[in-house]
């Protein structure tokens, strides 16, 4: 079982039942986002958390043991070199000792809920990928979404990856899908997929209510919230770009963990300029967002 190591701050508000917004350590990696960027990121989503009110939680693998909270000497070591950790890859990275590993969204939610922290921030999902039903690509970020009791705060997935099957693998699984103050499934550095969300919330008392209602304890909620309007990028000129990643992707022969980030770095090439500064954007709204979340459920 995992028994992630809570730095002091973060043990204090657990026990107190004080506003707690976990955060992973993928996307402040560079795996995530380029130098000096990621540590822009780092920045900007943990002081959103503490304006909101909140205490922020990084989780990550540190010299194989599981963390939650960490001080600012070991952020420092989640910019540099990582290797990536999914859920599965937690037991592995301790067994293993690793130095570093960067913790997923799956990786994320389960050490979460081993700590009793019941929201938690990313930037973008991974989910069902383009061609899964050849591949079997579907990330486990999905299935930690739906099993473990803490809600997920993201601006939706990238439109590389088919998001209508991402949408029903939720549904399967039974995880409702809200949009924050918004009617659509957002598509990361767009606002809207084209795919409707299936439930609209309000405000951060709604989604504490909906998420003290789950028929299943131990399993969670996604709530989706869009890039803020003035961020957002052209649709039109995405739509390439990710055309040609994923082209890129397959003619290099990159399956597994491995493609995801190979196709972030691409759209973040083609991008140049453009994408980094929605990313931080969005990474930020909703890391304030999960903070309005985290007070709310603190109260309720
Ligand atoms: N999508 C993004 N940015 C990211 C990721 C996904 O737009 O940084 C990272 C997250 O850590 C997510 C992981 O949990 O990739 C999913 O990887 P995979 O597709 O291999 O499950
Ligand atoms: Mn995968």
């Amino acid at each position: 079982m995992i028994a992630p190591i809570l730095s002091d701050e973060v043990a204090a508000a657990v026990a107190a039942s004080r506003p707690v917004v976990a955060l992973e350590s993928t996307i402040f990696s560079h795996l995530g986002l380029p130098s000096p960027f990621n540590r822009e990121a780092l920045e900007r989503c943990t002081a959103a958390v503490r304006g909101g009110g909140a205490v922020p939680a990084v989780t990550a693998v540190l010299d194989g043991v599981v963390r939650l909270g960490l001080s600012d000497d070991e952020h420092e070591r989640i910019l540099g070199p990582a290797r990536k950790a999914a859920e599965r890859d937690i037991a592995v990275a301790v067994g293993q000792r690793w130095d570093v590993g960067a913790t997923t969204v799956s990786a994320s939610l389960a050490i979460a809920a081993a700590a009793g922290v019941h929201v938690f921030a990313t930037g973008g999902i991974g989910g069902v990928h383009r061609g899964s039903e050849v591949t079997g690509d579907i990330s486990a970020d999905l299935d930690a979404i739906a099993s473990h009791p803490v809600i997920t705060v993201s601006a939706g997935a990238k439109a590389f990856l088919d998001l209508p099957r991402t949408l029903e693998f939720l549904e399967s699984a039974g995880a409702p899908v809200l949009g924050w103050q918004h009617d659509w499934f957002p598509a990361f550095y767009t606002r809207s997929s084209g795919l409707p969300v299936p439930h609209r919330v309000e405000a951060a008392d709604e989604v504490a209510r909906i998420f003290a209602a789950r028929s299943r304890p131990a399993s969670g909620v996604l709530l989706t919230v869009p890039i803020p309007l003035a961020d957002e990028l052209d649709p039109t000129e995405l739509d390439q770009v990710l055309t040609d990643a994923l082209a890129d992707c397959d003619r290099a022969g990159i399956v597994g963990a491995a493609v995801t980030p190979f196709v972030l770095g691409r759209i973040g090439e083609a991008t140049e300029g453009r994408s980094v500064p929605a990313n931080l954007a969005l990474a930020e709204n909703n890391a304030s967002v999960a903070a309005e979340v985290a007070v709310a459920i603190a109260r309720s």
